[in-house]
């Protein structure tokens, strides 16, 4: 056995990667007392990470609106009325400069998201130049485009991609009620593509869209058992944009949000768990019990796709006063 083959027998052996839960063992995860569930959740988070720090991904939309998805939250379906400016491809120097900022203000991967159903063969080659564009940069480039072919899939991790975003949303169960344009099954395809052709994968979903805590044990064993844990698990709280179907719905109580990041922890205890969308509108002391639960990542910069999010210099300030330091700063 190498070298490198027995340290990852030997971390094996002692993270306990668990892909086999039941809905049961999740459902009394969520039920414990919340300062036992965040505990247990921090002594995982500690075994695996530093809990210092802090992975800081920024979000660029490159396509926006027009998009033939019904997705019920999305403030870029063409189905929805929505106020959204839409915007064509946007072009390289664009991306270049926004990956250039994003790097200035201390984040390590740069998140390119189009809203398009599935990527078309004419984009292929115009976006592996903008992943070509934030590799120069010393950057780590994400890209959520909607569904992928195996082949495209391959092209893409051929073309330098790190990682590609594809979330599954919800649980099977409520997957109906907030999407009729692709199934639960074609995301699970498309992330099956991802994962063979090498990159790695960052698949979360979204809470606070008037799921019950059974869809959220749904979710959260559905990413817990998929062939293998995304390396990365955005936790989204529904960003209620108006003229959406979902812009009346209710939303989440925050300690229930905090219990989901606390479970999301414990199931992937690799996984980097990132408060994504949702921080705009939550207190520090609310970001700073999510961080103790174990969520070690976060969207940073003061856009997310065509919404605001929590500013950076906000965030910076928050960092200080709670002693986090993002990875880039490891060295
Ligand atoms: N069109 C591609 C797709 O859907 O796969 C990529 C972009 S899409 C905006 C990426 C993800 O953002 C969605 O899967 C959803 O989880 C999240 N998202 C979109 N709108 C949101 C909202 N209003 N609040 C919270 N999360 C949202
Ligand atoms: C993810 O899980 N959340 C991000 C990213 N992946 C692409 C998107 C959040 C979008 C929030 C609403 C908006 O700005 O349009
Ligand atoms: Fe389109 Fe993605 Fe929005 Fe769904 S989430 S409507 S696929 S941009």
């Amino acid at each position: 056995m190498s070298a490198a083959q027995s340290a990852s027998a030997a971390s094996d052996s002692t993270t306990a990667v668990r892909r086999d839960w039941q809905r049961q063992e999740v459902a009394d995860l969520f039920a414990m007392p919340l300062l036992d569930l965040v505990y247990r959740a921090a002594t995982i988070h500690r075994q695996h990470f530093d809990p210092n720090e802090i992975q800081l991904s920024t979000l660029l939309s490159i396509k926006t609106g027009k998009c033939a998805e019904d997705c019920a939250y999305c403030s870029q379906s063409s189905r929805y009325d929505t106020e959204l400016v839409n915007e064509p491809l946007i072009d390289l120097e664009e991306v270049r400069r926004n990956a250039a900022a994003a790097k200035k203000a201390g984040a390590s991967r740069f998140c390119m998201g189009a809203a398009w159903r599935q990527l078309r063969e004419r984009d292929v080659d115009t976006v592996l130049d903008m992943v070509a564009v934030v590799k120069e940069l010393g950057m780590e480039s994400c890209m959520t485009l909607g569904m992928l072919t195996r082949d495209q899939a391959e092209r893409l991790a051929a073309g330098g991609l790190d990682y590609y975003n594809h979330n599954i949303d919800t649980s099977p169960e409520y997957y109906p009620e907030v999407i009729s344009t692709r199934s639960f099954q074609d995301r699970l395809d498309t992330l099956d593509h991802v994962r063979d052709a090498g990159m790695k994968v960052c698949c979360g979903g979204i809470v606070g869209m008037g799921e019950s805590r059974e869809d959220r044990i749904g979710l959260l064993t559905s990413l817990a058992n998929l062939p293998k844990h995304p390396e990365s698990v955005p936790i989204n709280m529904l960003v209620k944009i108006p003229g959406t179907p979902l812009a009346g719905a209710e939303g989440i109580d925050g300690v229930e949000f905090v219990r989901t990041i606390a479970v999301a922890r414990i199931l992937m205890p690799l996984s980097f768990v990132r408060l994504s969308a949702g921080r705009e509108t939550m207190s520090d002391e609310m970001q700073a019990l999510c961080f103790m639960a174990g969520a070690n990542s976060i969207f940073y910069g003061d856009r997310l796709l065509t919404t605001g999010n929590a500013e950076a210099d906000r965030d910076n300030k928050l960092f200080a006063r709670l002693g986090m330091r993002s990875t880039q700063s490891r060295s």
